[in-house]
């Protein structure tokens, strides 16, 4: 590339190029100046905000610089990229990060105090990116930033949603959603107008014969909507890459209006159908593990995968490469079936557009894609109806029906035996109306198919994917367990423990090689440091509950055991055995005497989390949490032994705090039903330990930190089975002490019991398909285990290190060697150090 560009430019570039800041002074010219001139503000009206923007501009210039670097290095290198197909990304805030992964965070600190602001106070101004439900955009968020670490060529494509996941407010113990409008002032993101796709919806199929007699369809008519690319910098930590995160906007396709209706008078008409096209990329659906079949739903997945592939199919062709080629050049990831449609959409691009014909195009589709899949609950397996289907994307519809009609002649031929194995592997699922099922897609378009933990991967195989086992024989399943990025959840979240840590392993290389931790252990019994991590649990302690006194009002003692459960509010994620538990412990403490009661471990419960706002059974529990607060919190028999608190609007920033506050978390997923999750490592990695089940990454944590260090509780996820058959056809008891609860609940304990009956309902009479009453006596006996443990501080704080210290697995970094190695093919591009 330097080569191609004339000497006489080369060299004005170079004069020009701008240097980046250096020193503290260096640092508030450029922070002034862009609070000077880009935002056009002067001193006497610079506010936190204004020094937030001003800081975060002079940190985007040197992230920008590295960036241009990286992009024009990996098009000269030309060797394999990954794209990262999700429809979430779960950012959070991105100015610590950045000032992390660029180093200087020193002198901004230094800067800015001299401007009269903390950077603590700076930092949180940034409004999260919250682009994500829960686990499964969070993952994407890691991955990003551990491709960038590891030198990784690889992009991310999303959509860009106007509105994120909503904010939640309780009001009277009520979550209420309020829209998330975050693009005011995003200095993260770069609009790149010249970069657009026309993305086609609706129409019909014609077909043609070409000159050589070949029959040819061909997808006409319909709607053309556009689609912007919005680019935004992914820097790694302790390196100069800084890949990209490419999400697409949506407008109309002649630009501004239709000038035809615009002319003729029809001005409303034309504005709306500008209105209809942004509504694509407009909000992003707030249900996790459910998914509902609307169609603005389809048509967001096929325009992102529509104008990723097109992006995608465009950069490899100005290789000049043929076609076979494009598996060895491209490697796509299907961050779960949200972006299965760009199997077809790539079939469709080789055969329709291209001229290739079936099983050439086939050859390169299948060896190009991967599937990771992150949940065999069966309301969350996507699903969309043929009908749909045909009016909205017929070409697509046909092509999945010849990968269908390919697909059962091979098993066909290789079953010939087996009379229903057609039926339950098409893809076609014959129900009224008939539905596309696109996981089976998935599978059958993708080379590997991944499960997020141990357990998860194995159930995958013997569950809804049993049958394409055996048709694909066991290679083509995998697994990679999950992990988080050290970065953020280690250093950025807790940066006194990771200071701690560094001082004794002699600098921070393990936020690049996490397992190096494991040499901790060497300072179990070492006093001084023990003392300084059990001062840091208590002074993250401490700010937690500030943070609550500052926004619920509630008093809270630092010195009791948090018990923390943060995460989407389901089901399945049994918050209601918590809340249970918490009652059931409320009604314990009402019976005590006063030398009991001075025995108890005083405790402070606390919930977060967002209910999908369609899910009444989960807005339901946030409400009785919220009741049981306001009865508990004001019992003057309970005082400190008891708090229960409702924390609102729990998301990644706001994880950042409470992770680091915990001595216990709550991971207590019916077995078998989650399949990795992902804050169970946060806590852990931040000295908290966990009570949990025997499911998801819970297994994998216990291989690894040692069963003494980990409260487990439950049935087996192999037993769950007879257990909910037992439920249904036999007799049922209900467990004695969680009758106790629901007395107490049905007698107005916690206000109206008819808020509650179905809550109550759905364990005692509609079978109790989350087992809560099979495992509440195992649950709440493991509580009291806890109390007991928690009494010996000496003993807890050697679990808390020696788990600390046995965490290494779990970062992101190793998660994405795996996934390139296992599955991308692809090797990290170190970036020369001349430049
Ligand atoms: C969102 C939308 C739909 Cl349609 C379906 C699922 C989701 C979603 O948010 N899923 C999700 O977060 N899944 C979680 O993925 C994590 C990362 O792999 C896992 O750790 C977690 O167990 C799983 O529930």
């Amino acid at each position: 590339v330097e080569a191609s560009i004339p000497e006489p430019q080369r060299a004005a570039w170079k004069k020009f190029t701008p240097k980046p800041f250096d020193t503290a002074e260096e640092f508030n010219a450029e922070a002034v100046r862009h609070i000077e001139t880009t935002l056009a503000r002067s001193m006497y009206n610079c506010d936190e905000g204004a020094a937030y923007a001003g800081t975060a501009l002079a940190f985007r210039d040197r992230l920008v610089l590295d960036w241009n670097k990286t992009q024009q290095a990996q098009t000269f290198k030309d060797q394999k990229r990954v794209y990262y197909l999700s429809l979430e990304f779960l950012m959070g805030r991105a100015l610590d990060n950045a000032m992390l992964n660029i180093g200087k965070k020193d002198v901004a600190v230094k800067g800015l105090s001299d401007l009269g602001f903390r950077m603590e106070d700076i930092i949180s101004q940034e409004h999260d990116a919250a682009l994500g439900n829960g686990g499964l955009g969070r993952l994407a968020a890691c991955f990003l930033d551990s491709m960038a670490s590891l030198n990784y060529p690889a992009w991310g494509y999303g959509l860009r949603y106007r509105y994120g996941i909503f904010k939640q407010e309780i009001i009277d113990g009520y979550q209420v959603e309020v829209p998330d409008y975050w693009l005011d002032f995003n200095p993260w993101e770069f609009a790149r107008h010249d970069i657009t796709v026309d993305v086609q919806f609706y129409g019909y199929v014609s077909k043609y014969q070409d000159d050589d007699g070949k029959n040819v369809s061909f997808w006409e008519g319909g709607e053309i909507v556009q689609a912007c690319a919005y680019d935004v910098p992914i820097a790694g930590y302790g390196t100069s890459t800084v890949n990209n995160l490419r999400l697409w906007g949506s407008k109309a396709a002649s630009g501004e209006f239709d000038f035809q209706k615009f002319n003729s008078g029809e001005y409303e008409s034309s504005v709306a159908d500008q209105q209809r096209a942004e509504t694509i990329s407009a909000v992003l659906y707030p249900n996790d593990n459910l998914e509902r079949g609307k169609e603005l739903r389809l048509k967001q997945q096929y325009f992102w995968c529509a104008a990723s592939l097109f992006d995608i199919v465009r950069r490899f062709k100005k290789t000049q490469r043929p076609w076979k080629d494009f598996p060895n050049q491209v490697a796509i990831q299907l961050n779960d079936t949200h972006p299965t449609l760009a199997i077809p959409e790539l079939q469709r691009i080789l055969i329709d557009q291209e001229g290739l014909d079936w099983d050439e195009a086939w050859s390169i589709v299948s060896k190009t894609f991967g599937y990771t899949n992150h949940t065999v609950l069966p309301e969350a397996l996507e699903k969309w109806s043929v009908p749909l289907f045909q009016h909205l994307l017929p070409r697509h519809l046909q092509i999945i029906y010849d990968i269908n009609l390919q697909f059962l002649q091979y098993v066909e031929r290789n079953f010939p035996k087996e009379r229903d194995i057609l039926s339950r592997v098409s893809i076609i699922e014959e129900a009224n109306p008939k539905m596309v099922r696109m996981a089976y897609l998935a599978v059958i378009g993708s080379h590997k198919v991944n499960g997020v933990a141990e357990l998860h991967s194995d159930l995958i195989k013997t569950t809804i994917f049993k049958d394409f086992v055996k048709i694909y024989g066991p290679d083509k399943f995998t697994n990679v367990t999950n992990g988080i990025t050290p970065r953020r959840w280690l250093h950025q979240a807790n940066p006194r423990l990771s200071e701690l840590i560094a001082s004794k392993l002699g600098g921070y290389d393990f936020l690049k090689d996490l397992t190096l931790l494991h040499k901790l252990e060497a300072y179990v019994d070492d006093k001084d440091f023990r003392k300084e991590f059990q001062e840091i649990k208590y002074a993250n302690k401490v700010r937690l509950a500030k943070y609550i006194k500052d926004t619920l009002g509630v008093s809270v003692n630092p010195s009791a055991l948090f018990d923390v459960q943060v995460k989407r509010i389901h089901e399945y994620k049994r918050q209601q055995l918590n809340i249970f538990g918490v009652i059931h412990r409320y009604l314990a403490i009402k019976a005590m005497s006063p030398e009991e009661k001075k025995k108890l471990a005083p405790r402070v419960s606390i919930f977060g989390g967002k209910a999908a706002p369609g899910y009444w059974m989960a807005k339901t529990v946030i409400h009785l949490v919220n009741q049981v607060g306001k009865v508990v919190n004001s019992d003057k028999d309970v005082g400190d032994l008891l708090k229960v608190i409702y924390l609102e609007d729990y998301n990644v920033s706001k994880a950042e705090i409470i992770c680091p506050a915990s001595d216990i978390s709550e991971h207590i997923s019916t077995a078998g039903t989650e399949a990795s999750g992902t804050s169970n490592m946060k806590f852990v990695i931040n000295g908290g330990l966990i009570i949990g089940t025997c499911d998801g990454a819970n297994i994998e944590i216990t291989r690894e930190i040692g069963e003494n260090n980990i409260f487990l509780f439950g049935n087996l996820a192999e037993d769950v089975e007879e257990l909910r058959h037992s439920h249904m056809y036999g007799t049922y008891t209900l467990d004695p002490s969680l009758a106790a609860v629901f007395d107490s609940i049905q007698s107005g304990t916690f206000g109206d019991a008819g808020a509650f009956t179905s809550l109550v309902n759905g364990i005692v009479d509609h079978g109790d398909y989350y087992l809560v009453s099979d495992d509440f006596a195992s649950y709440c006996k493991t509580q009291d285990l806890i109390d007991e443990a928690y009494r010996n501080q000496d003993e807890w704080l050697t679990k808390a290190i020696t788990s600390v210290a046995r965490m290494g697995f779990f970062s992101s970094d190793r998660c994405i060697d795996e996934y390139a190695e296992m599955i991308w093919n692809t090797e990290p591009l170190v970036p020369s150090k001349d430049e």
